[in-house]
């Protein structure tokens, strides 16, 4: 690594051109340049790129991802296809890990590997990675530009796809950049696919993504797939959770979006749901408009709660897009604005994915090469014609029902908070709590979700998760969950807590709602918010009388709702209702010393209204009739 200044221009001067170092030295900042310079002397790529905002250079990077077999061109212009690795198609949590020094307080759940050992293991492993690549040096930011709420960040990687996908995704930050003025504070991200084979990582045995936080550097090799590479996108969560805690706000795993109420008012609801749990479709369900459908930013200004979408596009699960239930993002994926398609079957030219609607031909490539129907893995398993996991990129602008409020330095002032859930037996529908403190406990922090294919590893195992966000956290439970706790406290007036599930099922494992039932409840949320409309006081929490819902329901969706399919969804149930309050309290207890003591206040409060009630009404499960109307 170079020592001083001299030895930094020199091996800068002697592995870059002429023009990419203008570009460099343009910035006049020695923290950029350094790390420019510790990248050059730890991957020793064949040339260096350096992106400004300029549309040249972006196209450069585009080009690039075709030129090194990355992406493929398809029949419409402006549309791509990047394949990851059969093995590196979801997020790698085993080996994803915090540097930390001995005595870390990160508490059990985080996983975490010593400093000086992860330090040495991955700078070994990205020793010469990039030895015939050329390294793209990019710069972007997370939020909108000139905000209170931007970070500017710096990402290395030698993928041109991975770059591609940043252009879509977030804002340009070059300029941002150049305003610092020599100053430190962004975050930086050193990414090196490693061998590439077929256009994709061959060694995924060495994936690794490594988080220094004492630097705000995280460092990820042998991998892809965007959930593990994509500085920006979870990595960078990682880094904003700390920056956050130490700053007073909040960093999440949330979609933002407008909901639309009656004379167009629009209220802003944000939402937290577990990847592949319908973040991207509740922001775009229609009549509303979507800011974003994965992070957000939290912060109290001038005692209101305002947020920013920190992206600028979209990287959503293509699976089950269709023409009749998702008519925008179908638009947009079948206009000529860019888009990547990731881990679709191609054939002739034109993308096919699970659950599009349409006839699926029979054969094509995909994430396994050449693939026809039947083809079976090394298991024997069958492979079917797209992973469940494929995606598209796109940019927001694209899409019809965008809200202005996407690029408001002051971010939208927030009214709401979801949290949601896969959980097939215990939650209603919808449900708001009772107070900022009782949604913040029972809600957010006693969300358990149903895995995902948006993780490697078992499908369909029902894990504890955080506001969603805990796979992102880079702090002990107890003290994430006290920053929540104390972000809403002092403020005059808070946005409401509510928590959804749309995956409830009958005893045969049928789903009790339809995929759009969602809209209903987000109307049922407005006009709570706005209007006051009575809620039934049940021992969770509040929720809807049948009359208001059978008017939304022909209001908006055109549909009967009848009083069985209402009593069905939301009857409470108290033994599953206590089980969970049983499962999460012994896990803030076995794991998360330093967790309040609200949370076990709340739970015991919960717990004793949920014994009551069953007393009360003498049965286990207890009709949504039996509870009174409130406020
Ligand atoms: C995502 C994820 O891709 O959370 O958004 O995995
Ligand atoms: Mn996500």
């Amino acid at each position: 690594m170079p020592t001083n200044q001299q030895d930094t221009a020199e091996l800068l001067r002697h592995s870059m051109s002429p023009k990419q170092l203008e570009k460099l030295e343009a910035l006049a900042n020695p923290h950029i340049t350094d790390f420019v310079a510790h990248a050059i002397a730890l991957c020793k790529p064949a040339d260096v790129f350096v992106c400004t905002d300029d549309s040249a250079d972006m196209a450069r990077i585009r080009a690039m991802a075709v030129e090194f077999g990355e992406e493929r061109t398809l029949s419409i212009e402006n549309h791509t296809v990047h394949y990851d690795g059969y093995h590196d198609q979801a997020r790698d949590k085993p080996h994803t890990k915090y540097l930390v020094e001995a005595g870390s307080n990160l508490g059990k759940t985080i996983n975490t590997i010593d400093r000086e050992e992860g330090l040495a293991e991955i700078q070994g492993i990205m020793n010469g990675i990039m030895a015939d690549k050329t390294m793209i040096v990019r710069f972007l930011t997370l939020g909108p530009a000139q905000s209170i709420f931007s970070i500017p960040c710096v990402q290395i990687t030698d993928s041109a796809y991975v770059a591609h996908s940043e252009s879509l995704l977030y804002r340009p930050g070059y300029e941002e950049c150049r305003r610092m003025e020599g100053q430190s504070g962004f975050f930086r991200f050193l990414h090196g696919a490693g061998l590439i084979e077929g256009g994709v990582s061959r060694d995924v045995e060495n994936r690794r993504v490594y988080i220094d936080l004492e630097n705000e550097i995280v460092y990820t090799t042998n991998t892809q797939y965007a959930g593990n590479t994509i500085g920006l996108k979870k990595l960078a969560l990682r880094l904003a959770i700390r920056k956050a805690d130490r700053e007073g706000w909040l960093a999440e795993h949330m979609f933002l979006m407008a909901a639309v109420g009656p004379n167009a008012r629009t209220t802003y609801l944000s939402g937290a749901f577990p990847s592949a749990c319908g973040k991207t479709s509740t922001s775009m369900t229609r009549g509303n408009r979507i800011v974003g459908d994965d992070l957000a930013y939290l912060r109290v200004i001038d005692n209101e709660v305002r947020a920013v979408n920190v992206e600028s596009g979209i990287f959503g699960i293509i699976e089950n897009v269709n023409e009749q239930d998702d008519p925008v993002i179908w638009d947009v994926l079948h206009d000529n604005g860019e888009v990547i398609f990731s881990n679709v079957l191609v054939n002739k030219g034109r993308p096919y994915w699970l659950g599009m609607g349409i006839e699926t031909p029979k054969s094509g490539t995909n994430h396994s090469g050449d693939w026809h129907e039947g083809k079976t893995d090394e298991n024997g398993n069958q492979i079917p014609l797209a992973h469940k996991n494929a995606r598209y990129t796109v940019p927001l602008r694209n899409l019809a029902n965008l809200d202005d409020a996407l690029d408001d330095p002051a971010g939208a002032p927030l009214s709401g908070i979801i949290y949601g859930g896969r959980d097939g037996d215990t939650w209603v529908p919808v449900c708001e709590s009772f107070d900022w403190a009782h949604g913040v406990t029972t809600m957010g922090a006693s969300l358990e979700s149903k895995t995902t294919a948006a993780t490697l590893g078992q499908r369909g195992v029902r894990t504890f998760n955080i506001m969603s966000n805990m796979d992102f956290l880079s702090l002990s439970l107890g003290r994430y969950l006290h920053n929540h706790l104390a972000f809403g406290k002092d403020l005059p007036s808070r946005p409401r807590i509510f928590a959804v599930n749309y995956f409830l099922e009958d005893d045969a494992g049928n789903f009790l709602n339809g995929k759009l039932d969602k809209l209903v409840w987000i109307q049922w949320m407005e006009r709570r918010i706005r209007d006051g409309i009575v809620a039934l006081k049940t021992p969770v929490g509040l929720i809807p009388k049948y009359d208001d819902l059978s008017y939304l329901f022909d209001q908006y969706l055109s549909k009967p709702y009848s009083k069985q399919d209402y009593e069905a969804q939301f009857s409470i149930r108290i033994p599953a209702l206590l089980d969970k309050l049983d499962r999460v309290e012994s896990i803030y207890r076995k794991n998360a010393p330093g967790t309040p003591d609200e949370l076990y206040e709340q739970f015991a409060a919960q717990r004793s209204r949920l014994e009551q009630a069953r007393k009360d009404h003498g049965a286990n499960v207890l009709s949504p009739f039996v509870f009174p109307e409130t406020k």
